[in-house]
């Protein structure tokens, strides 16, 4: 059987809906074979604090290398990294690599209010990674720090971020407007061309690992070889149907469902894309 293969370098998200445990969730509902290179373990509630254990180095790698020497890789994507270190470690490896289809979600604060980036590796954010990647997907709080600061409040303020980010050296960004008022908008752009993805806005505060989600489906996409613009439209009908249905269990910020689209909200959702 020929499957694609799609690899996450993030953090391992106990309560399931974010980092690793989304983007594995993620990829099965694409029928992409995931693998996972874990970063940090958190596990963060009122009982445990920060509740966040970095990994070593040398344990990342030796993820990294068993994966590529054994498995392979078709697209990756890249999530909670959290230290400088393993920033630039992981620009290093995806460096000597070849692998072409590569997607940077700039995670830095989780819904559960955890730190999931420290301050000083934005830099190595901004200089060594991202330069590597195929698309970005910032939220509004992440764009802003990317771009010292810039405040957005309209979809032609995420336009003018994209504008920002696309010199970073990016080949596309994704600025996501979830956190404007109205429809659910998010903006894509190439460095030439604008794409608008519009999707109704669903009113639930579950969406805990929406933007892992997002950038995995993107990825599960990529490792299928479709293009860009394909992935990221399949890929918000996909986490559109996962906020429409996401989940509360006992407390804190509830999880998006990874098995909605196509099975329990068949018609999925509208989303137009429209070149400005
Ligand atoms: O949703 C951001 C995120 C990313 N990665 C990990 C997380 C979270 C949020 O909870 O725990 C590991």
């Amino acid at each position: 059987m020929n499957i694609q293969r799609a690899l996450t370098i993030a953090g391992s998200a106990a309560r399931g809906g974010a980092g690793i445990q989304a983007d594995l969730k993620t990829f099965q509902e694409f029928d992409v074979f995931g693998t996972t290179a874990v970063t940090a373990i958190v596990a963060r509630n009122p009982r445990t604090g920060q509740g966040i254990f970095p990994q070593s180095w040398d344990a990342i790698e030796a993820q990294l290398v068993t994966i590529e020497d054994d498995i392979g890789v078709d697209a990756l994507k890249t999530g909670m990294l959290f230290t400088k270190d393993i920033i630039e470690h992981v620009s290093d490896w995806i460096k000597q690599t070849t692998i072409q289809n590569i997607v940077v979600d700039p995670v830095m604060i989780g819904k559960m209010g955890s730190a999931l980036l420290k301050e000083d590796a934005m830099d190595a954010m901004k200089n060594d990674l991202i330069p590597l990647a195929t698309i970005i997907t910032p939220n509004m709080p992440e764009a802003s720090y990317l771009l010292d600061g810039m405040e957005l409040n309209s979809v032609d303020d995420l336009k003018e971020a994209a504008r920002r980010l696309i010199e970073l050296g990016p080949k596309f960004v994704l600025v996501k407007g979830g956190r404007l008022e109205g429809p659910a908008i998010d903006v894509l752009y190439d460095g030439k061309q604008f794409y608008l993805l519009k999707a109704p806005r669903i009113n639930t505060i579950n969406t805990n690992g929406a933007g892992c989600s997002y950038s995995a489906a993107i990825t599960a996409g990529l490792a299928k070889g479709h293009t860009v613009q394909d992935a990221v439209i399949e890929a918000k009908k996909f986490i559109t149907a996962a906020i429409r249905h996401s989940l509360m269990f006992k407390a804190g910020v509830g999880p998006t469902y990874h098995a909605a689209y196509g099975k329990y909200d068949e018609t999925g959702c509208t989303v137009t894309i429209e070149q400005v």
